[in-house]
């Protein structure tokens, strides 16, 4: 037998046994480097082919061969080996309790006032209206004077109102907002105007000093009292549904004509918002000619259509934070 034959032979017994007694996938790893690599024991052994005889080559061929699928064979079924006891060990390091109690995730929920305002936004702005904020400490002007309501006007009494004692006010209602923008805008109009109000009235189910109020306006050429009408009715049926609703003659100190609507709901009627045709003195008042632009506008409360279309007894309940009562919506 050659020289390079022998050494085959060799490495055909001596390699299984040592591969079969490495204990990591590392030391395998080298072991292949070592015996198959590049510049391994197979490949050394194999660079004296060359000097051989051809006749002699084809059987060390094969030899080598053989040799090369024993090797490969060993690592093979060492590295199952291994994987297997590496997936055991895991499995006993990572025993999974079933029953451990889960993680509790909080769930958050948006408030009903957030819920109905975003209701009535989003049918105004469906509308072309576009939402106006501004401060909730006002002037005596913004909040009374420009809205047709002078000093000595008796709507004053009909309100309460905080006075700082700068000579400001928190406001009553949002039209103060709406005076604002008419200053800085051009007609055509039409604004929504959401926001915090405050009153000092005595507190009670159905009143509090602090509420929301909603107001709308749009100013242009040529609006009349259909408009108000109609556009009235399309929010009202987008919120309540197909109920009767009436208009009934009213007061206020920045509209003339004025009127409040009741929708008929759960079987009696209930007044749901107050509105009314822009009066020529506040237009004037904003530095628009009433002779060329009329206009229309309306306020309500968001709490009130909030207790009305969630069934809530006690306006208190949307301000204490009672976690019973919020996990209900
Ligand atoms: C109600 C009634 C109303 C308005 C608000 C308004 C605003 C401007 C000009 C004219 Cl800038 N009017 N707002 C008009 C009619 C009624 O609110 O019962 N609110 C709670």
């Amino acid at each position: 037998m050659s020289d390079l034959a022998t050494q085959l032979t060799t490495l055909q017994q001596s390699a299984p046994q040592t591969i079969a007694t490495v204990d990591s996938l590392e030391g395998l790893e080298q072991l292949r480097v070592k015996f198959l690599g590049k510049k391994g024991e197979l490949s050394q052994i194999l660079k004296g082919m060359g000097k051989l005889d051809a006749s002699e080559r084809p059987r060390l061929g094969a030899l080598a061969n053989e040799v090369k699928d024993a090797v490969q064979l060993a690592i093979e079924e060492t590295r199952s080996r291994l994987l297997a006891a590496e997936i055991a060990a895991q499995l006993t390091a990572e025993t999974l309790d079933v029953t451990m109690p889960g993680v509790y995730t909080p769930q958050g929920g948006i408030h009903p006032l957030n819920s109905t305002l975003d209701q009535v936004l989003d049918i105004f702005v469906g509308l072309g209206y576009t939402v106006a904020r501004g401060p909730e400490m006002e002037t005596d002007y913004y909040n009374f004077e420009a809205l047709n309501t002078p000093a000595d006007h008796p709507a004053r009494d009909m309100q309460d109102t905080f006075y700082l004692s700068d000579g400001n006010l928190l406001r009553t209602h949002t039209s103060s907002v709406q005076i604002r923008y008419l200053e800085n805008h051009q007609p055509p109009v039409r604004i929504i105007a959401p926001g915090r109000c405050y009153r000092r009235d005595t507190e009670d189910a159905t009143h509090g000093a602090v509420f929301h109020q909603i107001e709308i306006l749009a100013v242009d050429q040529g609006l009349t009292f259909t408009d108000l009408k109609g556009t009235i009715q399309a929010f009202l049926a987008q919120i309540f549904g197909d109920v009767p609703i009436r208009f009934r003659a009213s007061y206020f100190p920045f509209t003339e004509p004025s009127a409040e609507v009741d929708v008929q709901w759960r079987g009696r009627w209930l007044e749901v918002l107050g509105c009314g045709m822009v009066d020529p003195n506040v237009l004037k008042g904003v530095g628009y000619d009433p002779e060329v632009y009329t206009g229309f506008a309306a306020g309500f409360g968001l709490e009130r259509f909030a207790m009305v279309l969630h069934q809530i007894d006690d306006i208190r309940r949307l301000f204490t934070s009672d976690l019973r009562f919020l996990r209900q919506f």
